[in-house]
C-alpha cells in the first residue's frame, strides 16, 4: 500500500500541475519548467547545450591525468551555483511544508468589513499555507514538543493578505521588544548549541519563571496541542488583535481562528519521541499523502469580533496577545473554510522563499494598538530582507495575483522591467497616481490617539496568572495528566535547582496539586498554597476533546494489519476492504517482506500477500491502529516473535484501538497482559479498554469501533 502511494505520488509530482488549480497556480505557470519533459538538455545558466557535467576539463595525456583548467566554465558554474545553494533559514519556524488550497465563505461578513475576501460569498481565493515548527532548524524532527505555525497567504483580489498564526490561541510575551529574548531563551544554548528543538533546558524555563506574562502560554505548550497527530488535525489561530471596518466606517476588533474539520488529535508524548526518531518527516509525509490521495484538509474560519466601543468592558486587556477571548463572552462565528488541495511543484521556490508578513493586510482589514503586533510588522519585513533579498515580493510564490504597479525601482533581482520616462509621483504625465477610495484604496482608519510617551502599558496587561488557571481548569482529567508528565519531563531536563524549584513555585499560582505533584516528581521543595486566590472558572473551547468531528471518521488513518503464513485471508480481506471502504489506509506488516501465504497457500499458489513492511521496517507508533486476523499458524509465529507482541503491548500503551479476529484475540489477551480485560469469544464486538475484539470476522464492528474512536483514542 505504501509503495503504491508513493507511486502515484511520483506519478503526480511528474505532472507538475497536479492537484486543484487557481488564479495563483495559473500565474505560477509562467515560472514553472518540468524536468520530465523529454526535450530538455541540459544548458549552463546562459543557455548553452553542454554535452559532459560530469568530467572537469582537464590536461590530459594518453596515460596521465593531468591539472583540471581554470578556464571551465561549465565546471566553475555548476561548483558555483551549489556552493550557493543555501539561503538563511528562518530564524524562528525554520522548519516546515507548505501547500496551496483555496478559501470560500459561506456567510459574508459584511456587516463587519468590507474587504472582498470576506464579504463577497462567490469568490474562491487562492492560498498558500506553510506549517511549522518553532525551535528546530530545517533539518529537525517534525514530532517534537514545540508551538506549530500555522501562516495563511490569501491572494486576494486586492493585494496578499497574510495571516502568520500558530496552532496556540496565545503568545509567550505581550511586548515584541521581548521576542529576541524569548526565542534565544528557547533556542538551542549559546555556549554548546545544545539541545536541538527542544524547551526542555534551563535557559527556557529560566525565562518563563522570570516573565509571569508567560505563564498562560507555557501552559499550553505543556498540554497535548504541543504534539498534534497531524497539521490536519491542529487548529490555527491569529493570535493577535486585528480589526476590520465596514462600509459605514465602524470599526471592531477581531481574531482570527481556524478549526480542522477532522477534528483536533494529537500523539501520546512517548508516541511523539519515538516518531522523531523513526520518521522525522511524519507531518511533512502526511500532509503531502493525504493531499495526493485526494483527502484535502479542510478548516472552518471564524473570527471572534468585539465592537470598538466595548474595547475596556473586559477584565483583560483585549489588545495583550497573551490573552484568550473566552467564547462565552465573544462567540466564534464560522463564516468560510480553508481547503488544501495542492502540494507543491518544488520545496525551495515555494515552501522555502514564502515569505509572510503580519503587515500584509487589504482594505477592510487594519491593525490594532496590539503591542505585540506592532512590533511583528516591523520584523517580518525586515527578515525578508535578509532571507530573500530587496525584491523578494516579486519572487513568483510571493507575487500577488492582482497588479502591482508604484514608483519602487531597482535594489538586487528586480524582475519586472517597468516601461516609461517617470519613477515618481507627482509627475507630468500624472503616470500610476494613487488610487481613490472609490477605486478600492487602503484607507487608514482615523483612529484617535492620545497618551504619554513612556516604555509602559496599561494595568490591565500585568496581570498574567487568571487564564492560565482558566485553561488548565478546562482541560480533561487525561489532559491534565499529561500536562503534569510534560512538566514533569522538562523540568527533568533542567539540572540548575533555581530553574526548576521556581517554575514549581509559579505552578502553585495556578494549581497546588499540579505544582506538588511535578515538585514530587523534578525533586524540588514541595510548594505551599500560594496568595493568589483561584477563580476556579472554566472555559468553552479549550480542551480540545471539544473538538472531535460531527461526523466520526477513519479517512486517513494509518491501521497496520499483522500477518504472518498461515494468516486467516477472509478476515484479512474483510477488514482491508471495510478500512479501504471507509478511507482509511491499510498496511500489510508481517515478519518479512517477501511474499506471505493464507491458510492452505504455498510459495507458487500465486495467492500470497505482499506486505509493505517487515516488523522491524515500521513501529506500532507510525500507525493510528492495529488490527491482527486470525489463523492458527499465523499466530504462533506472531506470538514466537518478540517483535510482533511488542507492537501490540506498544499500541495498547498508546491508547489505540486493536482488533483482532479468530485465534489473534487470546494473543492480543496475552500481548496487553491485562487479564481483568473483556474480550470475544463468538461473533460480538467487544471493547474493552480500547481492544476490540471479535471471535470470528466482522471487519464491520472493527471499522465502527475504530470509527468511534476516532482519535480521542489518545484519551481513552
Ligand atoms: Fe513570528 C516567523 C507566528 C510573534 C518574528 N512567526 C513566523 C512564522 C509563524 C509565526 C507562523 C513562520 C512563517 C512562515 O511559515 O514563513 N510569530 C508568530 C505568532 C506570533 C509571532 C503567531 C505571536 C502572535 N514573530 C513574533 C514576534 C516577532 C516575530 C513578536 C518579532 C518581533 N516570526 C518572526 C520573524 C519570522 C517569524 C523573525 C522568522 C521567519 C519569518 O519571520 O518570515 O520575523
Amino acid at each position: 500500500m505504501a509503495s503504491e502511494i508513493l507511486a502515484s505520488a511520483t506519478e503526480k509530482v511528474k505532472d507538475t500541475m497536479s492537484g486543484q488549480s487557481s488564479k495563483k497556480t495559473t500565474d505560477l505557470q509562467k515560472n514553472t519548467k518540468d524536468v520530465h519533459d523529454k526535450n530538455w538538455r541540459i544548458t549552463s545558466d546562459y543557455g548553452v547545450k553542454q554535452a559532459n557535467t560530469d568530467e572537469w576539463l582537464t590536461v590530459t595525456s594518453e596515460d596521465k591525468t593531468g591539472p583540471m583548467l581554470l578556464e571551465d566554465n561549465f565546471g566553475r558554474e555548476k561548483i558555483h551555483r551549489f556552493d550557493h545553494e543555501r539561503i538563511p533559514e528562518r530564524v524562528v519556524h525554520a522548519r516546515g511544508s507548505g501547500a496551496f488550497g483555496k478559501f470560500t465563505l459561506f456567510e459574508s461578513a459584511a456587516d463587519v468589513t468590507s474587504a472582498g475576501v470576506l464579504t463577497d460569498t462567490s469568490r474562491e481565493t487562492p492560498v498558500f499555507v506553510r506549517f511549522s515548527t518553532v525551535l528546530g532548524s530545517r533539518g529537525s524532527a517534525d514530532t517534537v514538543r514545540d508551538v506549530r505555525g500555522f501562516a495563511v497567504k490569501f491572494y486576494t483580489e486586492e493585494g496578499n493578505w497574510d495571516i502568520v498564526g500558530n496552532n496556540i490561541p496565545v503568545f509567550f510575551i505581550q511586548d515584541s521588544m521581548k521576542f529576541p529574548d524569548v526565542i534565544h531563551a528557547g533556542k538551542p544554548e549559546p555556549n554548546n548549541e545544545i539541545p536541538q528543538a527542544q524547551s526542555a533546558h534551563n535557559n527556557f524555563w529560566d525565562f518563563q519563571f522570570l516573565h509571569s506574562e508567560t505563564t498562560h502560554m507555557f501552559f499550553w505548550t505543556m498540554s497535548d496541542r504541543a504534539i498534534p497527530r497531524s497539521y490536519r488535525m491542529m487548529q490555527g489561530f491569529g493570535v493577535n488583535t486585528f480589526t476590520l471596518t465596514n462600509d459605514k466606517g465602524e470599526r471592531n476588533f477581531v481574531k482570527f481562528i481556524f478549526t480542522p474539520e477532522l477534528g483536533v488529535h494529537s500523539f501520546v508524548w512517548d508516541e511523539a519521541l519515538k516518531i522523531a526518531g523513526q520518521n522525522p518527516d511524519f507531518h511533512r509525509h502526511d500532509l503531502w499523502t493525504a493531499i495526493e490521495n485526494g483527502a484535502y484538509p479542510k478548516w472552518k474560519f471564524g473570527i471572534q469580533t468585539i465592537p470598538e466601543s466595548q474595547e475596556h468592558d473586559f477584565d483583560f486587556d483585549i489588545l495583550d496577545a497573551t490573552k484568550v477571548w473566552p467564547e462565552e463572552l465573544v462567540p466564534i462565528r464560522y463564516i468560510g473554510e480553508l481547503e488544501l488541495n495542492r502540494n507543491p511543484d518544488e520545496f525551495f521556490t515555494q515552501t522555502e522563499q514564502v515569505a509572510f508578513c503580519t503587515s500584509h493586510i487589504v482594505p477592510g482589514i487594519g491593525f490594532s494598538d496590539d503591542p505585540l503586533l506592532q512590533g511583528r510588522n516591523f520584523s517580518y519585513q525586515d527578515t525578508q530582507l535578509s532571507r530573500l533579498g530587496t525584491n523578494w515580493e516579486e519572487l513568483p510564490i510571493n507575487k500577488p495575483v492582482c497588479p502591482v504597479m508604484n514608483h519602487n525601482r531597482d535594489g538586487a533581482m528586480r524582475h519586472t522591467i517597468t516601461k516609461g520616462t517617470v519613477n515618481y509621483w507627482p509627475n507630468r504625465f500624472e503616470a500610476a497616481p494613487p488610487a481613490t477610495a472609490q477605486e478600492g484604496a487602503y484607507i487608514e482608519y482615523p483612529q484617535k490617539v492620545a497618551g504619554i510617551k513612556a516604555r509602559t502599558k496599561s494595568p490591565k496587561f500585568r496581570e498574567h496568572i487568571n487564564q492560565a488557571e482558566l485553561f488548565y481548569n478546562s482541560l480533561s482529567a487525561p489532559e491534565q495528566a499529561h500536562l503534569t508528565a510534560a512538566l514533569g519531563f522538562e523540568l527533568d531536563h533542567c539540572d540548575d535547582p533555581v530553574v526548576y524549584k521556581r517554575i514549581c513555585e509559579r505552578l502553585s499560582e495556578v494549581d497546588l496539586t499540579l505544582a506538588q505533584s511535578v515538585a514530587e516528581m523534578v525533586g524540588s521543595d514541595v510548594p505551599q498554597a500560594s496568595k493568589r486566590q483561584k477563580h476556579n472558572k472554566k472555559a468553552k473551547g479549550l480542551s480540545q476533546l471539544e473538538y472531535a468531528p460531527a461526523t466520526p471518521t477513519i479517512a486517513t488513518r494509518r491501521i497496520a494489519i499483522l500477518i504472518a503464513d498461515g494468516f486467516d485471508s477472509v478476515a484479512y480481506y474483510g477488514i482491508k476492504a471495510a478500512l479501504t471502504a471507509a478511507g482509511a489506509l491499510p498496511f500489510t506488516i508481517a515478519p518479512r517482506r517477501n511474499t506471505i501465504y493464507p491458510v492452505g497457500e504455498s510459495k507458487g499458489s500465486g495467492k500470497g500477500v505482499v506486505p509493505d513492511h517487515h516488523l522491524e521496517g515500521m513501529r506500532s507508533t507510525l500507525f493510528d491502529s492495529v488490527f491482527v486476523p486470525g489463523g492458527a499458524q499465523s499466530i504462533q509465529t506472531l506470538r514466537k516473535n518478540g517483535r510482533a507482541t511488542h507492537w501490540i503491548r506498544e499500541a495498547f500503551g498508546h491508547l489505540k484501538a486493536i482488533g483482532a479476529s479468530g485465534e489473534a484475540v487470546q494473543f492480543v489477551r496475552d500481548a496487553c497482559d491485562l487479564p481483568g480485560m473483556e474480550f470475544s469469544t463468538s461473533g460480538e464486538v467487544v471493547e474493552s479498554y480500547g481492544v476490540v475484539t471479535v471471535g470470528q470476522v466482522n471487519a464491520e464492528g472493527f471499522k465502527e469501533k475504530v470509527e468511534m474512536a476516532k482519535g480521542a483514542t489518545n484519551f481513552v
